[in-house]
C-alpha cells in the first residue's frame, strides 16, 4: 500500500514539474507571439496590434493545467478572447499549430486576434471576441448535448464537459445573467466556468469584493462555487506562527493596493508589509526570513498561478452540478507588466523581452523552437505531449450526415391566410408526416411559442426536458388548445423572454453537428422588432457558422394595432447586412413553402468557400431568416413550377411582365402584395401596363448582383444576376417604385442595377397604432401613395384614377 502511495506521489510530482515547465513555455510563446507581431512584422500601416500580453499571462497556468492534463477530447471549451495566444501556443506544443501562422499573429491569414471557429486553423470549439457570448454559449451547448443524448444519438462520441475560460469582466455583461436564469430552469449540470479573477478589466482595477456578490448569485442558482484563492506557498506561510495575520492582511488588501504592489515588486512589498504589520512580530518574521525574490514569489502566489492548487480544484469538483471556479490571478503574471492597472494594452519593450528570453533560458534565434529553454529532457517532454489525453483523438471538429429533405407538398388553403399562419401549418404538416427531417427539427422560442404559431408543432412533438412532466391542465381535464407535456423525447425547448438566450441556443443547437456529431435543424421564433435585442448574439451565431432558421413574426407596420414599439423598421436591412444569414420576406404561403424546403437543405450545406465566384454562400450554406407577417391575404391560384421555385429562391419573380411601352414597374416585398397588385391594375388603365416584380429576398437578389459583378470583373463575362434578368425587359426609361414594409433602402438599390429612376416607398419613422389601411395611408404605402409616386416620377405627364 505504502509503495503505491509513494509511487503515486512521485508520479504527481513528475506531472507537476512537467506542467510547470509547459506553463513557462506557453507563457513564453504566447508573449513572444504578440511581441513578434508588434516589433518584427512591418505591416506598413503604422498600426500596433494592441495588448493581449497581460491578459494572456493571467490564464497561462489554468490553461496549461486544463489542456495538458485535465481536459478530454470530448470537452468543448470557450477561451477568453485575449487568451487566444495562449490557446495557440498550447496547440503548437500539441502539434496542431504551425510557426508561420503564429508568427503572423493578427496578420492576414495568420492566427486570429480572438479564437475563431471559422478563421483559425487549430481546433477552436467556440469563437469568442464579444465578451460574455462565448461564456454563455457553453451552458446552452451543454443543454444541447443533453438533448442529443436524451434522444439516444451520439453513440460513439461520449458526453464531454462544457468549459468557459473567462475574464472576470465578462460577468458584467447582462447576457451572462440572463443565461444563468435560463440554465437554472433547464437543470444545467455539465458545465465549468473558470473565472480568471485578476480583478482587472480593460480600463482599470475592478471594484473590491463585487465578485463575492456574484459568487452568491451562482450558488443561489444551483452552481457549486470553488474558490482557488491561495497557492501552496501562501497556505504554508499561513500555517506558520503569525500566518493568520498575513492571511487577514491579504484578504483585507484593497485590489488597487494589491495590484500596485505586484507591479512595484519586492521593495514595495517589504515597505508596505513592514509598515502595516509593525505590531505583529511573528508575521514580520515570515516576511523578514525571505529574500526579495522569495517574498515577491510568496505574495503573488495566488491560487490561479499555483499548479497544484489548480489541479486539486479541478480534480475535486463535483460532477452533478455546474461549477464556477473563481481563480485568483494576476494580470500579466510573470511579466514586467504584472499588476499595472493600465496593462491591458501594455506591451513589453525590446529590452524587457530580451531579459525575459534570457530568463527563460532561450537563446536568440530559438524563440520558436518547441523545446528551447525547457529544463526537462526533450524526449521526456515529447513523451508527455504525445500522451496528453485532450489530443488523443486528433482534430475534434465532428461531421454529421445531411438529413434528407423531402419535397414539402403544397398546403390546401381556402381564403385568406398570413405567412405566419402558413409557417405554423407547414411545420405542423412536417411533424404529422414524420420522418428524419421532422425528428431532427428542434424548435425554440423566446416566450412567444404560441403567438408565433409554433403551437401545432409543439402539440405534436412535445416539449423537451430531461425530466418528464405532465401537463397539469390536461390531467385535470381543463380545456386548452395547447398541450404542454415535457419529456426527454420532446422537441421544443421553451425559453424565457430574453432574446440573447434565443440566439445563443440557436448558435449551440446549430453547431451540434460539429460539437456532438449529430445534426439538428433548429428553428427559433421571436417577434421581428426584438431581433435587435439579441442582435450581437445573432451576429455571434452567424460568425461561428452555426446553422439555424430564425422566424421573425409579426413584422413591420402591418401588425398595425400593436403600435410603434412593436413595428420593426430596420430588420430588412439587418437581414441583408448580416453575413451568414439568408433572409426572405415572402408574401404568399406557396412561396414560404418553397423557401422552407430550400432552407432545410441550405442550412446543411458545407461546400468550400469560393468554388463558385457568383455568391460563395450558395456553396457553403448558412442560416436563414424569415420575416413573416400576421396579415391574411388572398393567395394566388397557381401551380408551383420548378422555374417559379428557382425564382423565389433567387429572390424574386415577375408577377406582371412589363410591355415595351411600360413606363412604370412596381417592385414590392412581403405583405404589401395586395397594394402593389391593385396599384398596378389602376395604372394599367392608361394601356401601357405597369410591370410588377415580387421580391421574396432582397438579400439574395442583391448578393447575386454583387456576385455577378465580381464574376464579370474576373473575366466571366457571361454571368448575369437574377435581378439583371428580371429587369432586362423593363424599358430603360421606365421608372421603378419599390415598396417595403421597413426601411426603403432595402429595395432602393434596385434602381442602380440598370440605371432606372426609383422612388423607394417604405417606413422611415416610428409607427403607431391604427388599422392597416390607416397606417399604410399615413406612411405612404397604400395604393394611392403608389399612384402618387408614379405621377411624381413621370413628371406629372400622367394622372391615374385614385381609389376613393
Ligand atoms: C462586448 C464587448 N465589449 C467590449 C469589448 C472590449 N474589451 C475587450 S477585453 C475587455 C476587458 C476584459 O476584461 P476581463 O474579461 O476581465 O479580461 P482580462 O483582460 O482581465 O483577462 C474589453 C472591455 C469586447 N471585446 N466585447
Ligand atoms: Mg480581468
Amino acid at each position: 500500500m505504502q509503495d503505491i502511495a509513494r509511487r503515486d506521489a512521485a508520479d504527481r510530482a513528475r506531472t507537476l514539474a512537467m506542467l510547470a515547465e509547459l506553463e513557462r513555455k506557453v507563457l513564453w510563446l504566447s508573449t513572444y507571439m504578440i511581441h513578434h507581431a508588434n516589433h518584427e512584422l512591418d505591416r506598413g500601416d503604422g498600426l500596433k496590434v494592441g495588448g493581449h500580453q497581460a491578459s494572456s499571462a493571467s490564464l497561462a497556468t489554468l490553461m496549461t493545467a486544463l489542456y495538458f492534463h485535465v481536459l478530454r477530447p470530448e470537452d468543448r471549451i470557450a477561451v477568453k478572447p485575449h487568451a487566444g495566444p495562449v490557446f495557440h501556443a498550447i496547440q503548437y506544443m500539441l502539434g496542431n499549430q504551425d510557426v508561420a501562422r503564429m508568427k503572423n499573429f493578427r496578420g492576414f491569414g495568420g492566427v486570429q486576434s480572438y479564437p475563431s471557429r471559422t478563421k483559425d486553423y487549430a481546433d477552436v470549439d467556440f469563437s469568442t471576441g464579444s465578451v460574455g457570448l462565448g461564456v454563455a454559449a457553453t451552458g446552452f451547448s451543454s443543454l444541447v448535448q443533453d438533448y442529443v443524448h436524451a434522444k439516444g444519438w451520439s453513440g460513439n462520441w461520449p458526453k464531454g464537459r462544457l468549459v468557459a475560460l473567462m475574464g472576470d469582466a465578462e460577468i458584467d455583461e447582462g447576457n451572462i445573467h440572463e443565461a444563468l436564469l435560463e440554465y437554472w430552469k433547464h437543470g444545467l449540470r455539465n458545465c465549468w466556468w473558470v473565472v480568471d479573477y485578476n480583478r482587472q478589466s480593460l480600463d482599470s482595477v475592478v471594484s473590491d469584493k463585487l465578485f463575492m456578490k456574484v459568487a452568491g448569485l451562482f450558488e443561489n442558482l444551483g452552481w457549486e462555487v470553488v474558490l482557488i484563492k491561495y497557492g501552496k506557498l501562501l497556505e504554508a506561510a499561513f500555517a506558520q506562527p503569525g500566518g493568520e495575520t498575513l492571511r487577514r492582511w491579504i484578504d483585507d488588501c484593497p485590489n488597487q493596493v494589491y495590484s500596485a504592489l505586484v507591479f512595484e515588486g519586492p521593495k514595495g512589498w517589504r515597505r508596505q508589509l513592514e509598515a502595516d504589520l509593525a505590531g505583529h512580530p511573528d508575521t514580520l518574521e515570515i516576511i523578514r526570513s525571505r529574500d526579495d525574490a522569495e517574498l515577491a514569489r510568496l505574495m503573488t502566489n495566488l491560487g490561479g498561478h499555483d499548479m497544484e492548487s489548480v489541479l486539486e480544484a479541478f480534480e475535486n469538483a463535483p460532477s452533478d452540478r455546474p461549477v464556477c471556479f473563481i481563480a485568483y490571478t494576476i494580470k500579466g503574471f510573470g511579466l514586467p507588466l504584472a499588476g499595472h492597472k493600465d496593462n491591458h494594452a501594455g506591451l513589453m519593450n525590446k529590452t524587457q523581452m530580451q531579459e525575459f528570453r534570457a530568463a527563460q533560458g532561450i537563446n536568440q534565434g530559438e524563440e520558436w523552437d518547441k523545446f528551447a529553454g525547457l529544463r526537462l529532457p526533450s524526449r521526456e517532454v515529447e513523451r508527455f505531449l504525445s500522451r496528453v489525453p485532450f489530443n488523443a483523438k486528433g482534430n475534434r471538429t465532428l461531421k454529421a450526415d445531411r438529413i434528407p429533405v423531402p419535397e414539402l407538398p403544397p398546403l390546401d388553403i381556402k381564403g385568406k391566410i398570413s405567412t405566419q399562419t402558413g409557417f405554423g401549418r407547414i411545420l405542423d404538416d412536417i411533424a404529422r408526416r414524420g420522418g428524419a427531417l421532422a425528428d431532427r427539427i428542434v424548435t425554440t422560442s423566446a416566450d412567444v411559442t404560441v403567438s408565433t404559431n409554433l403551437g401545432a408543432f409543439v402539440n405534436r412533438r412535445g416539449l423537451f426536458s430531461m425530466e418528464s412532466r405532465e401537463d397539469v391542465f390536461k390531467t385535470r381535464g381543463l380545456m386548452s388548445p395547447q398541450r404542454w407535456e415535457m419529456s426527454p423525447q420532446g422537441q421544443h425547448i421553451e425559453l424565457g423572454i430574453a432574446e440573447m438566450n434565443l440566439f445563443l441556443l440557436l448558435a449551440s443547437a446549430g453547431l451540434s453537428h460539429a460539437h456532438f456529431g449529430e445534426r439538428l435543424i433548429p428553428i427559433g421564433t421571436l417577434y421581428d422588432p426584438f431581433i435587435s435585442r439579441g442582435l450581437d448574439a445573432l451576429n455571434y451565431a452567424c460568425y461561428q457558422d452555426a446553422r439555424f432558421m430564425v422566424v421573425a413574426t409579426p413584422s413591420g407596420l402591418t401588425l398595425a394595432p400593436e403600435g410603434g414599439a412593436h413595428q420593426s423598421i430596420a430588420t430588412p436591412l439587418i437581414g441583408m447586412a448580416q453575413d451568414g444569414l439568408a433572409s426572405f420576406e415572402p408574401a404568399f404561403v406557396d412561396e414560404l413553402n418553397t423557401i422552407m424546403e430550400w432552407s432545410f437543405d441550405y442550412m446543411q450545406r458545407d461546400g468550400k468557400v469560393g468554388s463558385k465566384p457568383i455568391w460563395e454562400r450558395e456553396e457553403t450554406g448558412g442560416s436563414v431568416y424569415l420575416r413573416l407577417s400576421t396579415r391574411p391575404i388572398d393567395q394566388l391560384p397557381r401551380a408551383m413550377t420548378p422555374e417559379l421555385k428557382g425564382d423565389i429562391i433567387n429572390g424574386g419573380y415577375g408577377l406582371r411582365r412589363p410591355e415595351p411601352s411600360t413606363n412604370v414597374a412596381i417592385v414590392y416585398m412581403g405583405a404589401l402584395a395586395p397594394e402593389a397588385i391593385e396599384a398596378a391594375g389602376l395604372m394599367a388603365e392608361d394601356r401601357r401596363g405597369a410591370g410588377v416584380l415580387a421580391v421574396t429576398s432582397a438579400d439574395r437578389l442583391s448578393a447575386g448582383w454583387h456576385g455577378a459583378q465580381r464574376a464579370r470583373e474576373q473575366g466571366l463575362h457571361h454571368v448575369t444576376s437574377h435581378i439583371e434578368t428580371l429587369l432586362a425587359e423593363l424599358p430603360r426609361d421606365a421608372a421603378i417604385i419599390t415598396m417595403c414594409d421597413g426601411h426603403p433602402e432595402a429595395l432602393s438599390w434596385i434602381g442602380g442595377v440598370m440605371g432606372h429612376r426609383v422612388r423607394a416607398l417604405g417606413v422611415e419613422h416610428f409607427g403607431q397604432s391604427g388599422s392597416i389601411s390607416e397606417l399604410y395611408a399615413h406612411y405612404g404605402l397604400d395604393v394611392n401613395s403608389v399612384l402618387a409616386a408614379a405621377e411624381g416620377l413621370l413628371g406629372g405627364r400622367i394622372r391615374y384614377r385614385r381609389l376613393g
